[in-house]
Formats: C-alpha cells, structure tokens, sequence
C-alpha cells in the first residue's frame, strides 16, 4: 500500500502509485478545516532518511471528499482515507464523511509527531485513544485502521488500548521524532524545528515494534518504516505484518517501487516453496 502522507491528495496522482503496482492507497491526513500547514523549509533529506514538518497541510474534509469521489472512480483498488482532529468528535465527523464518499476505510492519524494536541499526542494518552476509535467505530461500518507512534513508552501497550477499544487493523508505524541543525546557520533545518524521521534509519524500530504488537494483539498489522526492497519487505511479514505500506522509498526510488517489492515477495515465496503471504506472517516467532 501507498503510505499516508506521499502524494496522497489528487485522483491522478493516486492513480499513478496503482499502475506502480500498488495493491491499496493511503491519503495524506485530512482533517475538518482547511489547515495550510508549516512554513518551508518541511523536508530535510539526510544521509539515511527523510525528516519532514509538513504541519498537516490539507483542504478539509468538506472540500477533500470531492477528491475522494473521484478517486473512487478511477481506482480499481480500495482507497483508505487518513483522519486526524483535535477531539475524539472532530475525528469521528471527518471519519463519518470521508466514508459517507466512498473510502473503503479510515486510517486514524494518532501519531502525527509534531503537531500540538492531535497525532501523537492522542495516542500516547490511553483514555483518549480509546474514545477516539470508540467514537469512529459507533459511526464507520468500514475498517478502521489506527497508525501508531513511535514516540511512545510502549508501542505495544498502545497497540492493545486501540485493538480493546474496537481498532480493526493496527499500521505499525509512524515516523519518529527528530531533528536536523544547519551548522553554518547554527540553526534547526526545519521551520518547525522538530519533524519526523522517516526512510532506511528507521526500518529496524519498526520491525521491532512490528514484532512487539504481533505478540501482543491479534487483529492484522500494517507495517511501515523504510520499506524500500522486497527483503524488507519480507522482514516486517516474518516479523507479523500482514501487508506493508510504502513512503519514503516511493519518493526516491518512484512509483515502480510496488512492483519491484511486490515481484521479490513472489520470488522468494516460490523460491523457499511457500504457497502464500499467510504462510510467512508472523514465522520468525516460532520458537
Ligand atoms: O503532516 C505532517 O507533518 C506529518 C504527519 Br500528519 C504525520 O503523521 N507524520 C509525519 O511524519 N508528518
């Protein structure tokens, strides 16, 4: 799947990521008003991953469920729109909405790592999270995805609240807090000063946290964090992800990313004669 937050705006640029082999699409994060966002500069490219602040940029629900219309026209995959709110309400209006036009599921955006009062700092207070997803699954009949954060004491005691809570699927995970200071400038890079780590950096935390959720909660996970070959991808299914998203990698390597990930599953399925994805979720816990 395409990763929450890469491209994820227009109908024709999701369209592009599926004929790049993806097999489902994430949107960037929509909220109920119009939010422009952080000041540049958002991105900072490091030597091993991308830091970014983007600041929630987004039209609003109200304005976004046109794009969600026409996706749905010209997808022939399921479309998962990303929410996040300032309130348990906020996130169940906007669920309720992108639903109403056609999203095949919600992903929860309880781990945004920046932004004040919404993302992380929603899923990192349990009594919170639990009503957040409490709230959306009283008014959304499709699948509710919740992406957790890194940012947490224990992501798998998080993973738990959201699953008790009614979660469906738990995406595993979000990027993680970091910084960059421009030696010249001796200044932080990023208006934001803080932003998120994202890319090659941060593959082996997931995989942890990945591990951790698996052994902790039965519902599917999602995993994601610098996915960027078919063996990594491999990593996070022996790990216990039942699928895996795609972000950063689609950035630097382009949208041919999914085929190219989804082929080397393939071939190492058929190579070490396993007969499908099911049989290698979750294998590197045997003991
Ligand atoms: O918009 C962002 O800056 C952002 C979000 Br909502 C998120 O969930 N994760 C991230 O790294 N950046």
């Amino acid at each position: 799947m395409l990763a929450s937050g890469i491209l994820g705006y227009s109908a024709e640029t999701l369209e592009t990521i599926v004929k790049g082999g993806a097999a489902a699409v994430v949107t960037k994060s929509v909220g109920l008003k119009p939010r422009n966002g952080y000041a540049n500069p958002t991105v900072f490219q490091t030597n091993c991953g991308l830091i970014n602040a983007m600041g929630l940029p987004n039209s609003g629900i109200d304005e976004f469920v046109k794009e969600i219309r026409s996706a749905k026209n010209v997808l022939n995959v399921p479309l998962i729109v990303s929410v996040y709110g300032f309130s348990a309400e906020e996130y169940a209006t906007v669920a309720e909405k992108a639903s109403i036009a056609g999203s095949d599921a919600v992903e929860l955006n309880v781990s945004c790592p920046h932004v004040r009062e919404t993302g992380s700092e929603i899923g990192q207070n349990p009594e919170v999270l639990a009503e957040v997803v409490r709230k959306v699954k009283a008014v959304v009949s499709k699948p509710v995805f919740v992406k957790l954060s890194p940012n947490v004491a224990c992501v798998a005691d998080v993973a738990e609240t959201a699953v008790k809570a009614g979660a469906d699927v738990l995406v595993v995970m979000n990027t993680v807090k970091a910084m960059a200071i421009d030696s010249e400038t001796a200044m932080p890079v990023l208006s934001n000063k803080f932003g998120g780590l994202s890319g090659a950096a941060v593959k082996p935390i997931a995989v942890r946290h990945v591990y951790d959720v698996y052994e902790k909660v039965k519902v599917p996970i999602v995993g994601c964090g610098g996915i960027t070959s078919w063996r990594d991808a491999v990593e996070f299914l022996l790990a216990g992800a039942s699928a895996v998203q795609i972000g950063t990698a689609v950035a630097t390597e382009g949208s041919q990313v999914f085929k190219a990930v989804a082929e080397g599953i393939d071939a190492y399925l058929n190579r070490k004669r396993f007969r499908s994805v099911k049989e290698i979720v979750g294998l590197s816990h045997r003991k």
